[in-house]
């Protein structure tokens, strides 16, 4: 088959997962077109059977809001044309399930039927989508979808909740390439972040308000009044500079490392201990099952979907929002006695080999060629 795929090509979830199918797609013999502003982070190397296609908005004074849907529906519909491609598949709704419609349109008049796959990721439903400013758009591109799927049976459920949803929701959960993963002992220099004796706890995220950073100073910050350790943050965003802060505050910025952006996250995951997520929000959790496939165990919240990934005292634990003194606890209760973490690690490994991409991807598959039989 020959597929376009719309994303964001930020470190954001979407986006890796995105790419990640994009390459899986490829890897099993069909051609991927990328269509988006930039080349997607993820995507290391173009072959003969993956493109990128860039998305250029000239700025230009009158626009105090550069027209982004406008030449992304153009790029899509040239793009289309020009290799033929059979499905258009956008990953977040915002804006791409409407400018993909557009496209749609545009194509039909030139009596080019194309199906439309919506893959929705989280905000776009939850933080953003919902907002009145962009709700009405929202409900109409993701009806207007010839195919739509979610990342969890939460996210689903928030959509038929939050949308007036005419069409079935299909529960895709997100994945890892587990023959794929990096896990070189020879690359994991776990001396060079800590000592011996020191527990390695690790976050990664785009540091969002969502995400709680706050929390994840401050779990560490108890854990290390019983276990010595370090705290390694990777990614980078709008409240780095409060997590700083606060870590001055509790006095354990000597022991916090941020990182920033990173493409290089498994090997820290490789040395990781063990995975923190309080997230207010989270419609699935990729960065938590990318931790658990290194068998690292993952503290998290009971929020959206990560119950859907992180398993209770098995993986890991998962506490309510905002209940930092369990969190601690119970990353002591895993990091003190070195046969339970090994089991953590051991069921961590073990959970994330569900989502393992060889079974997803058929799913992904499935739909394509049903979307194909019914256009
Ligand atoms: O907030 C993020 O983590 C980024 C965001 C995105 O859209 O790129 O992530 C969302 O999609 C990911 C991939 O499907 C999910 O794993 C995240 O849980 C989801 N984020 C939220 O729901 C807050």
């Amino acid at each position: 088959m020959k597929i376009a795929i719309v994303c964001y090509p930020t470190f954001g979830g979407s986006g890796v997962v995105a790419t990640e199918l994009g390459i899986g797609l490829s890897n099993r013999g069909h051609e991927v077109h990328f269509i988006t502003y930039k080349q997607p982070v993820r995507l290391e190397y173009l072959s003969a059977n993956i493109h990128f296609h860039e998305v250029s908005v000239p700025e230009y004074p009158l626009f105090h809001y550069q027209p982004y849907e406008l030449a992304l529906s153009t790029k899509l519909v040239d793009t289309i044309k020009k290799y033929n491609i059979d499905i258009l598949h956008v990953h977040y709704a915002i804006p791409h399930a409407y400018a993909g419609y557009m496209a749609k349109q545009m194509l039909k008049e030139d009596g080019y039927e194309i199906p439309m796959m919506t893959t929705l990721h989280g905000t776009d439903i939850t933080l953003v989508g919902s907002h009145n400013f962009y709700k009405g758009a929202v409900n109409f591109s993701i009806n207007k979808s010839d195919c739509v799927t979610s990342v969890s049976k939460s996210l689903k459920d928030d959509t038929l909740r939050i949308f007036d949803i005419k069409n079935d929701i299909h529960v895709v959960p997100n994945f890892i390439d587990i023959d794929n993963l990096n896990d070189d002992v020879e690359d994991c220099q776990r001396h060079t972040m800590a000592d011996e004796d020191e527990m390695i706890i690790t976050h990664v995220s785009n540091l969002r308000p969502v995400k709680r950073i706050d929390d994840v100073v401050k779990i560490f910050a108890k854990v290390l009044e019983h276990q010595k350790a370090k705290l390694i943050i990777i990614g980078d965003g709008p409240e780095r500079d409060k997590a700083v802060n606060i870590a001055i505050d509790l006095g354990v910025r000597d022991r916090v490392i941020f990182m920033g952006k990173s493409n290089d996250i498994e090997k820290i995951l490789c040395f990781s201990d063990l995975f923190l997520l309080p997230s207010e929000k989270e419609s699935f959790g990729l960065a938590a099952l990318e931790a658990m496939a290194h068998g690292v165990p993952v503290i998290s919240t009971n929020t959206g979907g990560l119950p859907e990934v992180n398993i209770q005292g098995q993986s890991g634990y998962l506490s309510d929002v905002g209940n930092i003194e369990e969190m601690a606890e119970n990353a002591l209760k895993i990091l003190q006695n070195r046969e339970t973490h090994q089991s953590f690690k051991d069921a961590a490994k073990s959970r994330a080999n569900e989502f393992d991409i060889k079974n997803i991807i058929k799913s992904y598959e499935a739909l394509y060629e049903s979307m194909l039989v019914k256009a």
